[in-house]
């Protein structure tokens, strides 16, 4: 393959130095500075040329400025880029249909980034407890599970167990019950009559893309059923094809009361979020209520339209399918070479790296130098996750690279 690639540990410090002589260090990224993306390749301001095996944590499902996005964009940017929620704009109707269609729901409930979808998740479910399931006032209490990753808020880090997200920002909001994920028992004795709702991952991205059981988002499905909770599915990552399926819980044919969607929904070019439900639920919420200054903006929804567009054929899914099976098969290869445990579904994949051979952002700077941008998510296990515009042959080269890093 004639490209040049990262061949060296990285961009000039110099460049590294400059970035970072004027933010808060709250991230510690690799010594690359990134200047074009373009498909699944990034090249950066010396050149250097990188395979994206990130994709934005999943928000780059369509790869760098597909030309549809772009193109979609660019229209609206001429026209109409803000309006505010104070009034209608020509966009809103159409995205909102086409996207509460898309999930087999009737109302949208349009956000910008997904820890503000998840917010709204808990708001509304809140709501509708005291509003509709008769829960008393501030008694409402939402099930989530342990190594859960659902953004950074400070009602949201209340309920996680990374101390690294935690840790220093409290005092935290009441109101949240963690279970084992995986552990459908441990929900059912969790439920008590002040439950209003079960929050999970359909996967579970920042834990190191953990499958749950078989059947386990079925039991979610029938125990909030039969016990008048609402099941909201956080796909905020998953969703939007990264699993070979339009969501997560296609896997196991089940529809949440509440779709959290992010990350993708906004091309990899404008942060847009929703929550998707039903409205005996979303109906709870009244004028004045709820709201957000960008939520829905016109740019937001022409982006956004086009990817439910792009997704309602099926091809980005199929394309998921296909190209994880190479993925996984790669991947199982290396265990036992390397590689500890491999977890994936479609192009997605949790690597547990042999921990003598370094930690898993070792192994990503050592990626970096080969060309391969990928991110670690904790310990030695490094979260592969290319746009799933990817090429068949670029995929195998990633791989090589890894194989090669590991050798
Ligand atoms: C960071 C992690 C991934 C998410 C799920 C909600 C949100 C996210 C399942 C919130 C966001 C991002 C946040 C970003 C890195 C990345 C991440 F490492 F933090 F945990 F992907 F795994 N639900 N995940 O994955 O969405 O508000 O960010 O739009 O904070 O470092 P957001």
């Amino acid at each position: 393959m004639s490209i040049t690639t990262g061949t060296t540990t990285g961009t000039t410090p110099a460049e590294v130095e400059r970035a970072e002589a004027r933010t808060a260090h709250n991230y510690h990224p690799l010594p690359v500075v990134l200047a074009h993306g373009e498909g699944a390749w990034l090249t950066d301001v010396d050149g250097r040329r990188f395979l994206d095996l990130l994709a934005g944590y999943s928000a780059l499902n369509f790869g760098h400025s597909h030309p549809r996005l772009i193109g979609a964009a660019h229209a609206q940017l001429d026209k109409l880029t803000l309006t505010s929620r104070a009034f209608i704009h020509d966009a809103f109707a159409d995205f909102c249909a086409a996207l509460g269609d898309l999930c087999g729901k009737e109302l949208v409930l349009p956000m910008n980034t997904g820890a503000e979808a998840v917010e709204t998740a808990i708001k509304v479910s809140r709501k509708w407890g005291y509003e509709v399931k008769g829960v008393p006032a501030d008694r409402a209490r939402i099930i989530v599970a342990s190594g859960n990753f659902h953004g950074r808020t400070t009602t949201i880090v209340g309920f996680s167990d990374d101390p690294d997200a935690r840790d220093g920002f409290g005092p935290f909001a009441p109101g949240f019950d963690t279970v084992p994920y995986g552990d459908l028992a441990a929900i059912e004795a969790a439920i008590t009559p002040d439950t209003v709702a079960v929050l999970v991952e359909p996967i579970q991205g920042e834990g190191g893309v953990v499958i749950p059981p078989e059947g386990y988002l079925r039991g979610i499905r029938e125990l909030c059923s039969r016990e008048n909770v609402l099941f909201a599915a956080d796909e905020i990552q998953a969703g939007l094809g990264r699993t070979g399926r339009t969501f997560a819980c296609d896997h196991e044919g089940v529809v949440p009361d509440l779709y959290i969607l992010g990350k993708a929904l906004g091309g990899g070019i404008v942060p847009v979020s929703a929550v998707v439900g039903n409205r005996d639920v979303l109906g709870v919420l009244k004028p004045g209520q709820h709201g957000s200054t960008f939520g829905g903006n016109p740019l937001a929804c022409a982006v956004g339209h086009e990817v439910v567009d792009m997704l309602a054929t099926g091809e980005f899914q199929t394309r998921a399918t296909d190209l994880g099976v190479v993925l996984r098969e790669r991947l199982d290869a290396l265990v036992g070479h390397g590689v500890v445990a491999v977890r994936s579904r479609g192009l997605w994949a949790g690597v547990d790296i042999d921990p003598s051979l370094g930690t898993g952002r070792q192994v990503c700077e050592r990626l970096m130098a080969r060309g391969v941008l990928a991110k670690d998510t904790h310990g030695s296990t490094i979260r592969l996750a290319p746009p799933l515009v990817i090429s068949d042959e670029d995929l195998h080269w990633g791989i090589d690279q890894l194989a090669a890093v590991l050798g």
